[in-house]
C-alpha cells in the first residue's frame, strides 16, 4: 500500500526513481499524499448539487444525517452523482466526434479526405445521395448529418440502425433509445438538478439515455469520420514504451485524444525544411512518438510509436530528452506543467477547451492546420539545444502488430475464407470458431490507469488469464498500451494462448490481444459485436463475450461502462464506481439491470478473479446458446 510506485512495467520503474531522485513529484507521490481520502466521496454520498450543501450521508454509525437538507437519500444522492459522472464523460467523447465532424465539414479539397471507401459507404448508410456530387460536397453532407446528431429535433440517432433487431426493440420498449446527443446530456444536468429526479431507476435510466448516446453516437461519430479524414486502420507493426525516444533526435511528444491535431504533427515532422532545421542543432532527426489516446489513433493509421500511458505521461519529460509535448483535450495531467518547468521541455496546448497554467498555448484550428503544426514543430527542434539534465531513456520497448479495425478484423478473417464453406468479408470464421468451442469467446480490455490498482499489472494480468481460456482479448485506450509493453500484441505472445487460441492466431496470422484502437474506437467493439449477433441471429446479450475496465478512473470511462452493460454486454470494473453508499444501486447496476437490458456491472479488483469471472460468464452464455 505504501510503495508510491507499484507497476509493473520495467520502464516506469526506472524513471519514477529518476523522477524520485530530482525531487519531481509524480502521480504515485500524489496520491499518497493525499491518504486517507475522503469515505463520503468515495462512496458517493457527498452532494454539493446546491449551495445548502454540501450534505452528506453517515453510513458508519446510527448517528449522523441519513438525508441531505433537502431530504434526498443516499440513493437519490449517489445516483445522481454517477448520472452526473456518465454525463460528464458522454460530453467529452461526443465533444471529440463533433470537432472531427467539424474538421471534415472544413476539408474543404479533395487531397484531405483520405478515404472515399468509407465515405461512400457511411453515406450509403445513412440514405445520402452520391451521384453527381464530387467528394468534397458528400463530406460536407455527411459532416452536416454527422452535427446534426447533436441537437435533431425529432427521431433517434442514425447509427443505431448498426444494433441488432432485438437490441433495437428492446431500448424502444424501454425508452431508452437516444435522440439527440446534446440533448440527452443536459436531460441529466436537469434532473439531477437540486429537487428534480428523486428515484434511482429513473435517474439511471436517463443516465443509460446519455452513455448510449455517447457509444452509438458521439464516439461512433469520432471514430467512422476519423477513418473518413485519415484512413481506416489496417495491421502493422509498432514500438512502445518510453524507450522509444530517441537520445540524438529531436523529441515530440503528441498527447490526448483529437487524430487532427497529431496528423498534422506527424506530417510536418516529415518535412524536408524542418528535418534541414533540425539537423542544424546538432539533432540526426525529428521523432514524433504518441501518448494516450492520441498514441493510439497515430499508431494505429501511422505507425507512430506508442510512448505511454496515462500514469507515463510526466515521466517522458523525467527522461529530460522531450523537446516539446504537444497536447489537445483530455486526460492531460496540470502536474505537466509543474514537471515541464524542470527540464527543457515545452508544454504546448493547443486546444481552447484546455488551457492549463504554466504551458504555451498555440490554438490549433482545421483549416491552417499544416501551418501551426510546422510552428510548432520549428519550435521543439529549436530547443534541442536547450536539453538542461542528463538524458535519461530507459532501453525497455517492446514491438507488436495493432491496427485492429473492424475492417482489418474481417480482412484477417478472409484468410480463411473459401467460396464454399466461408464467403469472404464475414464473421462467419469467427463465429464457426465460437461456435465449435475453438474459441471459448471473447473480451475487451480497456480504459486508464488508476493507483488504486496496481500499473498495467491489472490489464496484462487479466488478458493473460483470459488467453490461456482460449478467450481472445480485444483492448483500447490506455489497456492497448499495457498489452503491447507486455508483449501481447507480438506473434510471440501465443505462449500464452491455450491451444484453440493458438491455431486462431496462426491460420488468422493475428496476435491474441487486438489493439482495436483509441478509446473513442470502442464503438468498433459495438460494432463488431453487432455483426456477430446479426450473423448468429441473436442479440449482444447472448453472445459469449464480456468487457473489463481493471484499472479505470475517468468519466468517460463510466459512460463507457455504461453504454456496454446498455448494449447488452457484461462489465466488470476493477475499482468500484462512487455509488457503494446505496446498497440499492450499487444492487441495481450490479445485479437488477440484467434482466432489464441483459447486461451489468460486476466489481472486482483482482485480475485472477475477474478472469474467471468473465469465463464463468462466457461459459453460461454457451450453453445459454446450446453451442
Ligand atoms: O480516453 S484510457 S486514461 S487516455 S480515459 Fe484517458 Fe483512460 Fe487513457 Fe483516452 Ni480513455
Ligand atoms: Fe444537500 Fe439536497 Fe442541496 Fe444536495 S441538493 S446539497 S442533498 S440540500
Amino acid at each position: 500500500e505504501n510503495c508510491a510506485c507499484n507497476t509493473c512495467d520495467a520502464a516506469t520503474k526506472k524513471l519514477y526513481e529518476k523522477a524520485k531522485s530530482e525531487r519531481i513529484d509524480t502521480i504515485w507521490d500524489r496520491a499518497l499524499a493525499m491518504q486517507p481520502q475522503c469515505g463520503f466521496g468515495e462512496m458517493g454520498l457527498c452532494c454539493t448539487n446546491c449551495s445548502m450543501g454540501p450534505c452528506r450521508i453517515v453510513k458508519i454509525s446510527e448517528d449522523g444525517p441519513k438525508a441531505g437538507i433537502c431530504g434526498a437519500t443516499e440513493d437519490t444522492i449517489t445516483s445522481r452523482n454517477f448520472a452526473r459522472a456518465v454525463a460528464a464523460g458522454a460530453a467529452a467523447h461526443s465533444d471529440h466526434g463533433r470537432d472531427i465532424a467539424l474538421a471534415l465539414y472544413h476539408a474543404g479539397d479533395k487531397t484531405r479526405i483520405r478515404n472515399e471507401e468509407k465515405l461512400f459507404k457511411i453515406a450509403g448508410e445513412w440514405g445520402i445521395t452520391v451521384e453527381g456530387k464530387d467528394t468534397v460536397q458528400i463530406a460536407r453532407e455527411m459532416a452536416e448529418r454527422a452535427l446534426g446528431e447533436f441537437g435533431k429535433v425529432f427521431g433517434k440517432l442514425q447509427f443505431l440502425q448498426r444494433a441488432p433487431e432485438k437490441r433495437i426493440k428492446l431500448w424502444d420498449e424501454l425508452g431508452v433509445a437516444p435522440g439527440a446527443i446534446d440533448r440527452e446530456i443536459v436531460e441529466v444536468l436537469h434532473s439531477t438538478h437540486m429537487g428534480c429526479d428523486a428515484d434511482y431507476r429513473n435517474i439511471i435510466r436517463q443516465a443509460i439515455r446519455a452513455a448510449l448516446s455517447d457509444g452509438w453516437g458521439g464516439s461512433m461519430i469520432g471514430t467512422e469520420l476519423s477513418d473518413v479524414l485519415f484512413g481506416t486502420p489496417m495491421p502493422k507493426k509498432v514500438e512502445a514504451n518510453l524507450g522509444v525516444l530517441k537520445k540524438e533526435c529531436v523529441n515530440i511528444v503528441v498527447h490526448g485524444h483529437d487524430p487532427t491535431l497529431s496528423e498534422a504533427i506527424v506530417l510536418a515532422s516529415r518535412d524536408p525544411e524542418l528535418l534541414e532545421l533540425a539537423r542544424k542543432q546538432g539533432a540526426e532527426g525529428i521523432n514524433v512518438v504518441g501518448m494516450c489516446c492520441t498514441g493510439n489513433e497515430i499508431a494505429m493509421r501511422q505507425g507512430i510509436p506508442m510512448a505511454g500511458d496515462f500514469f507515463q505521461q510526466e515521466l517522458a519529460i523525467v527522461t529530460g530528452a522531450v523537446e516539446a509535448m504537444i497536447v489537445d483535450v483530455q486526460c492531460i495531467m496540470p502536474s505537466l506543467a509543474t514537471v515541464a518547468k524542470c527540464y527543457h521541455t515545452k508544454l504546448i496546448t493547443t486546444s481552447p477547451k484546455a488551457k492549463i497554467p504554466g504551458a504555451i498555448h498555440i490554438e490549433f484550428n482545421e483549416q491552417k492546420s499544416l501551418e501551426i503544426a510546422r510552428r510548432i514543430v520549428k519550435d521543439a527542434v529549436m530547443n534541442f539545444k536547450n536539453r538542461k539534465v542528463e538524458v535519461f531513456i530507459p532501453d525497455d520497448k517492446s514491438e507488436g502488430r495493432i491496427g485492429y479495425s473492424f475492417e482489418a478484423i474481417i480482412k484477417a478473417l478472409d484468410r480463411v475464407t473459401n467460396s464454399f464453406a466461408h464467403p469472404s468479408g464475414t464473421v462467419k470464421p469467427l463465429v464457426d470458431a465460437i461456435k465449435s468451442g475453438v474459441l471459448r469467446g471473447a473480451a475487451a480490455i480497456v480504459g486508464c490507469n488508476n493507483h488504486r490498482q496496481p500499473h498495467n499489472t491489472c490489464h496484462v494480468t487479466l488478458a493473460k488469464e483470459l488467453l490461456k481460456r482460449d478467450i481472445i482479448v480485444v483492448t483500447t485506450g490506455c489497456g492497448a498500451h499495457a498489452c503491447i509493453k507486455a508483449g501481447l500484441m507480438d506473434k510471440d505472445a501465443r505462449k500464452y494462448c491455450g491451444k484453440g487460441l493458438a491455431t486462431v492466431c496462426e491460420l488468422l496470422d493475428i496476435p491474441p490481444v487486438l489493439h482495436m484502437g483509441s478509446c473513442v474506437d470502442i464503438s468498433r467493439i459495438l460494432v463488431l459485436l453487432s455483426e456477430v449477433a446479426k450473423y448468429m441471429g441473436v442479440d449482444i446479450s447472448d453472445l459469449p463475450v464480456a468487457a473489463a475496465a481493471p484499472e479505470w478512473m475517468s468519466e468517460k470511462a463510466q459512460s463507457i461502462g455504461l453504454y456496454a452493460v446498455a448494449s447488452g454486454v457484461y462489465v466488470i470494473l476493477g475499482v468500484p464506481p462512487a455509488v457503494t453508499g446505496s446498497e440499492n444501486v450499487t444492487g441495481y447496476l450490479t445485479k437488477g439491470l440484467e434482466s432489464v437490458l441483459g447486461g451489468r456491472f460486476e466489481i472486482e479488483n483482482d485480475p485472477v478473479e475477474a478472469a474467471a469471472k468473465i469465463a464463468a460468464h462466457v461459459e453460461n452464455r454457451r450453453k445459454r446458446l446450446g453451442i
